[in-house]
């Protein structure tokens, strides 16, 4: 399934953001912990790479545990800094500034000899829209600055926001890029939210989020809609209308109700009704191959 989503004003974000660059001393990715890689931009490594670089692993809330743990350790073998946050709660968030500033160490040293040391620390956060980045400058900053909503592109334009700690934290819209070379990408952040459901077909996604289910979380489909050993090698309609039958959700003539059930699919996975899911593991990633571009230079 080819989701494609890239809105004029995307450009402009895009154009905003090379133009802040120069302003700030880091940039915070933040991503979602249930899809790690498919919510990381590659257009945004490529234009912010010679920038220090931290990893703020949000909504850990809603990923499994075991599997956030191991991803903490996937980033870090390739030399990014990670903190790990549920900006809902604001679990975690407290370890963000300590860790940006032992990223920064080295400068902020140098500074302080010079003189300068009272200049605030300038952090611009990006992402993928919908991840948590607004939330998450509101918790850092202890009240509620920024508008956040749980739909993607809430945030339309950069805004900086001062806390009392000496730092600068830079907000910016949500990003996505053009076109998806992995249909499972597009897949991943549309049942994540950071693409709008107004242009899906969701019983196409349902479809085929059901056989990403199947491996990722079998219990919990086991759990909600009864998807046995012999059910999950299915095609993906197939077990959607599997899922339908067995929730009772029949149209007249007893037509399974595809639609209905694609919806609560995708409701129930978004409010953690089928456990705490993650949906790609660093096995499948370092399968299918992922880029090793990652920050390996660093202007201080
Ligand atoms: N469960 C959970 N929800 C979160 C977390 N962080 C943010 N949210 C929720 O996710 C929704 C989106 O949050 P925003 O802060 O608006 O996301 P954003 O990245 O700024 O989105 P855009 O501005 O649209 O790009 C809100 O309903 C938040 O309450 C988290 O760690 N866990
Ligand atoms: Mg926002």
């Amino acid at each position: 399934m080819q989701v494609q989503w890239y809105p004029g004003h995307m450009a402009r974000t895009r154009r905003e953001i090379e133009e802040s660059l120069a302003m700030v001393d880091l940039v915070a990715e933040v991503v979602d912990a249930r899809v790690p890689v498919s919510s990381r931009n590659p257009d945004l490594r490529q234009l912010c790479s010679r920038r220090p670089w931290i990893i703020v692993l949000n909504r850990t809330d809603q990923a499994d545990p075991a599997q956030t743990a191991r991803w903490r350790s996937w980033f870090e073998s390739r030399g990014l800094a990670v903190t790990e946050t549920d900006a809902k709660s604001g679990r975690g968030c407290d370890r963000f500034i300590p860790a940006v500033r032992r990223i920064l160490a080295e400068k902020l040293q140098r500074l302080s000899e010079k003189g300068q040391g009272g200049k605030a620390v300038r952090i611009m956060i990006l992402g993928v829209p919908n991840v948590g980045k607004s939330t998450f400058i509101n918790r850092i900053a202890g009240r509620a600055v920024l508008k956040a909503e749980d739909r993607p592109g809430v945030t339309r334009s950069r805004q900086w926001v001062r806390l009392e700690s000496g730092v600068d934290m830079l907000d910016t819209p949500g990003m996505l890029w053009p076109k998806f070379d992995d249909p499972r990408v597009g897949v991943n952040l549309a049942v994540t939210g950071s693409v709008k459901d107004e242009i899906l077909d969701v019983e196409e996604l349902a479809a085929a989020f059901l056989e990403t289910l199947a491996s990722a979380a079998p219990e919990g489909l086991a759990a909600r809609f009864k998807v046995g050993p012999e059910q999950r090698a299915l095609p993906g309609h197939e077990l959607l209308a599997y899922c339908a039958r067995k929730r009772g959700f029949l149209l007249p003539g007893g037509v399974p109700d595809t639609e209905r059930c694609a919806r609560i699919l995708l409701d129930e996975y978004r409010g953690g009704k089928l456990g705490r899911i993650t949906l790609e593991t660093p096995d499948e990633i370092e399968k299918y191959g992922v880029s090793e571009d990652e920050q390996g230079s660093v202007d201080l």
